[in-house]
């Protein structure tokens, strides 16, 4: 069988739930990435059966996840992140939860080539209610760093992880190349990154590891981020 990493559910509100379900559906194993934030929320809901509506396949099973680790896509190794996100309370039990922490636990975990594909199903845009003129030097380069660098560092860190023809997806918004008033902060200029960064690492790392690396330009969906943008 295969297996499923998806990076980006913390609730089954949003396109990683789905997506994670959908290959679950068709026979992969699939272990995700949390925001160390939610994961604790997450963890509670799932155990109390708040999610089992979701969870349900068409014959009446679960959906379940192999594993679920904490990942902060903000960091490429535990090192990079501020002392003060180390020591806050959501972080410090959670063992590395950067993306070089997650590819040596998927190792420790699976073995050396563990993955067959890898979905990034993230963003985060905190200043997004702001036009881009009125977003700071701060919102911007978050919003790029975590929407958009960290497909640039999973690629990096998980290319080596994955089996020969592994696949990397991630999810876009065609306000990359069209004026949409509304997705501000950095939001649009994130997507125009990560839309011309799936074609350089398709050429870089199709070459180096055999994979391919896509993005899919979704359609609107009421998910928790979403909302946030008044979908
Ligand atoms: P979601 O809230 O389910 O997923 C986002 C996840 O990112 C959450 O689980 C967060 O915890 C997680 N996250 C945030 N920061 C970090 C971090 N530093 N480290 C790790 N995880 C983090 O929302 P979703 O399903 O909407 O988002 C999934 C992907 O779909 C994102 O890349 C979105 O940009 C993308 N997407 C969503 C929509 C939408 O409508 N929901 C659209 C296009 C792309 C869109 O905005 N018309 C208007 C708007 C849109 C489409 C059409």
């Amino acid at each position: 069988g295969r297996r499923a990493l998806v990076a980006g559910v913390a609730d089954d509100g949003g396109f990683g739930f789905a997506i994670a379900k959908a290959l679950a559906q068709a026979g992969a194993k699939v272990c995700v990435g949390t925001w160390p934030p939610a994961l604790g929320i997450f963890q509670t809901l799932l155990r109390r059966g708040k999610m089992d509506e979701s969870r349900k396949f068409a014959d009446g099973s679960l959906l379940e996840f192999e594993k679920i680790y904490a990942l902060d896509a903000a960091f490429d190794t535990l090192e990079s992140a501020p002392a003060e996100v180390r020591e806050n309370k959501r972080y410090k039990e959670q063992g590395d939860f950067s993306i070089a922490g997650l590819a040596a636990q998927l190792t420790a975990d699976f073995g050396e080539q563990p993955l067959d594909i890898v979905v990034h199903s993230l963003a985060n845009g905190p200043e997004v209610k702001k036009p881009l003129l009125e977003t700071s030097r701060a919102g911007y380069l978050e919003a790029v760093g975590v929407s958009a660098y960290s497909m640039v560092s999973m690629v990096a860190k998980f290319a080596p992880l994955m089996k020969k023809d592994g696949s990397f997806v991630s999810l876009t918004y065609m306000a990359s190349e069209r004026v949409i008033p509304g997705y501000g902060g950095g939001m649009s200029s994130a997507k125009a990154a990560l839309e011309s960064d799936t074609r350089v690492l398709a050429y870089e790392a199709g070459r180096k590891y055999g994979v391919r690396v896509n993005t899919i330009s979704a359609g609107p969906w009421a998910s928790r981020a979403a909302s946030a943008i008044g979908i």
